[in-house]
């Protein structure tokens, strides 16, 4: 399924782990083919913050349990908000945390953010899970994104890299826990999605 079955990082920073590249065009058309059917079952929904803030990337999750957030807070939940079980992850993606995170135990969420030319995420760290030790697989699909890397506590020196379509990341050992966002996309810089934008796939242990 990806192009190599024991990668090794193009890049580390902050402990991140980058692999530049890691799927094929092929591979991420069968992925988008398999997200456009999640999406059918678990539509994208405009999360909002416990303040009531939209939040500029739309949502959706496969796995039996799926990152939400609302007026009641951030949380894992066994069911989108229309009230129907998330869709299993597919195979295709469960592949490729296995091949940069062989170790671990199989991730129960897979969440789908969809940005279009306006959406970012602020900084943050994922720590909704139950086991900070698992690590965070994150896949890019479509236009480039740029990826701010930051630290354990909130605020200080960041790093930046370009995300392209196909690049995976793992955020694990001791930077499970980095401050992390995504600034900016760069509208039409890839061709994958039809109408243009951004799929990140974040892939985690969550209970
Ligand atoms: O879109 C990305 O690459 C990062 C997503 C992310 O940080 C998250 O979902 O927690």
């Amino acid at each position: 399924m990806v192009k190599k079955s024991k990668p090794t990082p193009t890049m580390t920073i902050r402990g991140v782990r980058l692999f530049q590249g890691l799927l094929s065009r092929e591979v991420q058309t069968e992925m988008l083919g398999q997200l456009r059917e999640i999406a059918r079952a678990a539509p994208f929904f405009r999360p909002v913050t416990s303040r009531g803030q939209n939040m500029s990337v739309r949502m959706t999750s496969a796995g039996t349990v799926g990152w939400i957030s609302d007026r009641r807070g951030y949380r894992y939940e066994t069911q989108h908000p229309d009230g129907k079980d998330w869709p299993p992850i597919p195979e295709s993606i469960l592949s490729v945390w296995t091949s940069v995170a062989p170790d671990a135990p199989l991730p129960d969420s897979c969440l789908i953010n969809f940005y279009d030319p306006d959406a970012r995420m602020g900084m943050h760290q994922d720590r909704d899970e139950t086991d900070l030790d698992q690590p965070v697989v994150s896949i890019s699909l479509g236009d480039e994104a740029l990826f701010r890397i930051g630290n354990l506590t909130r605020g200080g020196k960041t790093e930046s890299v370009w995300l392209n379509s196909g690049d995976v990341l793992v955020m694990g050992g001791p930077a499970r826990l980095v401050y992390h966002g995504i600034d900016r996309i760069r509208p039409g810089s890839s061709q994958l999605l039809p109408d243009g934008g951004r799929i990140n796939l974040t892939l985690r242990v969550a209970r």
